[in-house]
């Protein structure tokens, strides 16, 4: 099968730790995901959020792991192009679902994303990386923004929760072996940081490592409605690593009750695989 990406693209998503691509899904795609979002939010699951604190004013909604409950989610999970892009990307022979979720910002909302790495949220260690795709054209200040080559720093950073107030859970530890830091202030710091962000159009993505920083770096307040929906995939040397109490939350529990254990390879019914090289 012809290969999707040049070489060019996968060596600077290497260094960057996040890429831009143009186009590369098709808009039916992307007319789905936004019917599965307004089915999602009739019918949300129970870890459906706002992560806006006040009642009443514009909001900051995010849903995740519901690729098994909303259909439209389950077809891109498994049919679209994603899994074969990113394994060009992570020079993958297998890549399994680690969790999907969409994030919706409401016209007006003040609510923000804070700067953090996806990495530490997860109960798993291994290669991974994120797609992130825009429902609507958003503008670069509209969206989220990458630290440039921030997944090579070699750090592990506390969570920080989406909800505003953006607190850090838990304190500097090692575990492990790993050593868990405070988030960088980012925000307080720009001119210290390279900061890589895109104009997408409808069809537009940005794929970006598991370990890259990002976050919303402008204060611009949306006008319009913006939702985008993001889909974390791993490679074939990825495994379960339950990593400490402090990042413990509701589906680390579904986990360990489904029968994951530590070191196990990713697979089963929570982290299907959705390509194999032949
Ligand atoms: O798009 C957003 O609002 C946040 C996305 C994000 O931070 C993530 O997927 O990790």
């Amino acid at each position: 099968m012809e290969n999707i990406l040049s070489k060019q693209e996968i060596d600077q998503f290497k260094k960057d730790g996040a890429i831009f691509l143009k186009g590369k899904f098709d808009i039916n795609w992307i007319k789905k995901l936004e019917i599965g979002i307004e089915k999602d939010i009739k019918n949300p699951s129970p870890r459906f959020k706002s992560h806006t604190l006040k009642k009443g004013v514009p909001a900051y909604l995010e849903d995740y792991w519901t690729w098994d409950l909303v259909p439209e989610f389950n077809d891109f999970v498994f049919n679209s192009p994603y899994a074969r892009i990113a394994a060009e990307l992570m020079s993958a022979k297998k890549i399994n679902l680690v969790m999907d979720n969409w994030f919706l910002r409401e016209a007006g909302s003040k609510s923000s994303t804070p700067f953090h790495h996806d990495v530490s949220y997860f109960d798993m260690e291994g290669t991974m990386c994120v797609l992130w795709l825009p429902l609507q054209p958003t503008g670069k200040n509209e969206g989220v923004a990458w630290v440039k080559g921030s997944h090579l720093w070699n750090k592990l950073f506390l969570r920080v929760l989406f909800k505003d107030g953006h607190k850090v859970e838990g304190n500097e530890c090692i575990i492990e072996g790993k050593k868990y830091e405070l988030p960088p202030d980012v925000l307080g710091n720009k001119d210290k940081y390279e900061f890589l962000k895109w104009d997408c159009e409808l069809g537009d993505c940005v794929i970006f490592d598991m370990r890259t920083l990002h976050g919303t770096l402008s204060s611009s307040i949306p006008n319009k409605t913006l939702s985008r929906y993001t889909l974390r995939v791993a490679k074939e040397d990825a495994k379960i690593s339950y990593i400490g109490d402090w990042t413990s939350y509701n589906y680390r529990k579904a986990m360990q009750e489904a029968g994951y254990k530590n070191g196990d390879p990713l697979g089963g019914k929570m982290f299907p695989t959705l390509y194999k090289s032949i």
